[in-house]
């Protein structure tokens, strides 16, 4: 037994010395002391010693094992220092993997080429609460309660709340609280998300971006209106664009216009869209009515003004091409990744 230990011994030496790196090291471990290795199946067969001899052979064994230990981490320093492949060498001026960016979503990008023409204009830019007090939503814009006009902005309200609380339909609320710190003359926009709660199309999400304009002065008139709509639509669009001016009924404004642009998606065809008018409606609008006048502090016998609501989300639709306002707020990246 002893005999063959010193044999494992001596050969499981000359193995480790041979081993050039760490790898075959580990194989050399695994053949003398792994658990099927060399060592261990002479080890199991000390119970067959008689059991005098066992106490001695069960020292060898150990010893034999400790100096293999040793031997092995003597050798494993020596290979770790003389085969261990060398650094990968790096160069630093190469260019690196491009990393995926993120980009500002296509509303975004088109909110701030509103925002950057209507300042060119002269306008200044300011924002509102999206969750708005009844009293401005409505009240204040001669809506008052139990009044038709209520129905016509399906409205989110929220429950529990002590002060009458809505998510905002529209951004007309900012006009009134705008003019509580202001006075005439004034230029504003107030680019923002308003919230209603409708069945979506094409062209109608629940949830969209309008932007708010209010003017007041001395001798605002309806040309004024249309002319800086026509103008902000032709900057927009970088060319001149079909527009057709309705009346319509807004209880804030008398009269009340609504803007139509020709669809740039069909060419004025026809589609779903546009709900096959070749029309697409872009803008509420109107004279700031005398009474809301009076509700922001502005004497109507001495100004006047207008109002308008841009919706964002269908011009950028004609902007860019998107045939429905729905992808706008999918996340999805197919859509989302071509802007
Ligand atoms: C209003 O919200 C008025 N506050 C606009 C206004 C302001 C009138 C100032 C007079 C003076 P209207 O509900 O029509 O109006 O919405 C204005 C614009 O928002 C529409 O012309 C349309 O372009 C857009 N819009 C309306 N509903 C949706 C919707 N569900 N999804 C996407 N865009 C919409």
């Amino acid at each position: 037994m002893i005999e063959k230990l010193k044999n494992i011994v001596d050969k499981a030496k000359a193995d480790i010395g041979k081993a050039h790196t760490r790898e075959e090291l580990l194989q050399v471990q695994q053949r003398y002391l792994g658990r099927k290795g060399e060592l261990p199946i002479l080890l199991h067969k000390l119970s067959s010693l008689p059991e005098r001899e066992r106490p001695e052979a069960g020292q060898k064994a150990n010893e034999a094992k400790q100096t293999l230990l040793r031997a092995i981490e003597e050798q494993h320093a020596l290979v770790g220092e003389k085969n261990e492949k060398p650094a990968e060498e790096i160069d630093v001026t190469w260019p690196g993997d491009e990393m995926p960016r993120g980009h500002l979503h296509p509303i975004t990008q088109f909110l701030r080429r509103v925002k950057g023409i209507f300042y060119s204009m002269g306008f200044e830019i300011l924002d509102g609460p999206e969750v708005e007090l009844q009293k401005y939503n409505f009240d204040l814009l001669n809506i008052p309660k139990d009044h038709p006009a209520r129905d016509v902005w399906d409205t989110f309200f929220v429950r529990g709340s002590k002060e009458d609380l809505v998510l905002r339909t529209h951004t007309s609320p900012v006009q009134v609280r705008a003019m509580e710190k202001r006075k005439p003359p004034v230029r504003i926009i107030v680019p923002g998300r308003v919230f209603r709660h409708e069945a979506t199309d094409a062209s109608h999400e629940a949830e969209f971006y309008q932007c708010e304009g209010l003017v007041v002065d001395k001798g605002i008139r309806v040309t004024d209106l249309i002319g800086t709509l026509k103008m902000f639509l032709q900057e927009t669009f970088e060319k001149k664009v079909r527009i057709r001016v309705r009346p319509e009924f807004y209880p804030f404004v008398e009269p009340g216009i609504d803007i139509d642009m020709s669809c740039l998606l069909c060419g004025g065809k026809g589609c779903p869209a546009c709900k096959q008018s070749g029309w697409m409606e872009m803008v509420g609008s109107g004279m700031v009515h005398p009474k809301v006048l009076k509700n922001m502090g502005v004497d109507p016998q001495v100004y006047s003004g207008f109002a308008f609501g841009l919706g964002i989300d269908r011009l950028m639709m004609l902007y860019y091409g998107v045939d429905d306002v729905r992808l706008s707020y999918s996340g999805d990246l197919r859509f989302l990744e071509q802007f």
